[in-house]
């Protein structure tokens, strides 16, 4: 029998176990009831307390809004996080940003019905640091950007205009600057922050877990730094809903079902060799057909 029965949101996940807001503001760590039950920060659930135990049990997961997934290495779908209403994907000059890791988290995104926003950290960096070209094309095709500092404050006014009233949470590459664009919109050291390795200038992967931080203005969560990140499962001929601006031109395709790869009268390669469409994009959209038929592979599935 149970004594205490509610719903809450989970806001921190460590595998099998997880903290929960309660709808009354309290918070709880819960273990999982039943090995089936995958529940990620994000998501809500029916908590309970049996008697004679101590401990509250997520006994339930209420339905999902969207889930941001990745494949694991086996190819299978990993969830991330759940009822996002933004993905707010890091970038700096330091370390190097690979832009097709970004390309990659965005089309992630797309396909989950979630919002994408580019935060450039580290603004205070010498230009010559390092390399940002990539950025503005992306801009130019409507993605949104928002360009900040962590360090000095600088568009930090501006970057919670965009995070106003949504819950969004923070990705990217280990030691772009997530949990200290956090700790500076938090107002205070939330989450640890970790110092680049002086050698190499590759993060140190700080952060080991998200967990969803209530502001006044809306909700930000954090997330451990990647080295990559695959896509979730899409069927071959969905990997290009992950890119907006290459689908937008398909209906001018010749056949129905084009891939926009090596089929005769494409308006997507066309695009791109009239440079409507920036090429970096076009070759990152290809690298994810390629990806995806060998996570098709090692799923088992006949691409
Ligand atoms: N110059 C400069 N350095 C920054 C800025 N923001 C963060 N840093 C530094 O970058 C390093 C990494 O910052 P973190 O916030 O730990 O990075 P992270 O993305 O959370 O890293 P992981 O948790 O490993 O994924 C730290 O040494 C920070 O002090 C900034 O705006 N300017
Ligand atoms: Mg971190
Ligand atoms: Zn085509």
């Amino acid at each position: 029998m149970s004594i205490r029965d509610a719903t809450g949101c989970v806001i921190e996940s460590y595998g099998r176990r997880v903290v929960v807001e309660l709808a009354d503001g309290e918070t709880v760590t819960c273990n999982l009831r039943g090995r089936k039950l995958d529940v990620v920060a994000g998501d809500q659930v029916r908590v309970e307390q049996r008697q004679g135990s101590d401990e509250m049990s997520v006994v339930e997961r209420l339905p999902r809004r969207n889930l941001l997934s990745r494949s694991d290495s086996r190819g299978l779908e990993e969830s991330i996080a759940a009822n996002l209403d933004q993905l707010g994907i890091v970038v700096a000059r330091v370390p190097t940003s690979d832009p097709y890791i970004v390309d990659r988290y965005a089309s992630g995104a797309c396909y989950a019905g979630i919002q994408p926003l580019l935060i450039v950290n580290k603004m205070d960096l010498p230009i010559d640091s390092g390399d940002l070209s990539f950025v503005e094309p992306l801009r130019a095709m409507g993605f949104p950007v928002c360009e900040v500092s962590a360090r000095t404050g600088a568009g930090l006014d501006g970057l919670i205009d965009l995070l106003r009233g949504r819950r969004t949470l923070l990705a990217g590459q280990s030691g772009v600057g997530k949990s200290s664009v956090l700790n500076a919109l938090a107002g205070d050291a939330l989450r640890a922050t970790g110092r680049l390795s002086e050698r190499s200038g590759e993060g140190r992967h700080t952060t080991v877990s998200s967990a969803i931080v209530r502001l006044p203005w809306g909700e930000l969560a954090d997330s451990p730094g990647v080295r990559d990140y695959a896509p979730p499962v899409v069927p071959l001929r969905d990997v290009q809903r992950g890119y907006p601006d290459l689908h937008a031109l398909a209906s001018g395709c010749r056949f129905q079902d084009c891939l926009h790869n090596r089929e005769p009268q494409c308006a997507v390669r066309a695009a791109v060799e009239s440079g409507a469409i920036d090429s970096r994009r076009y070759e990152s959209y290809r690298r994810m057909l390629n990806l995806t038929r060998q996570l098709d592979e090692k799923r088992g599935w006949r691409a």
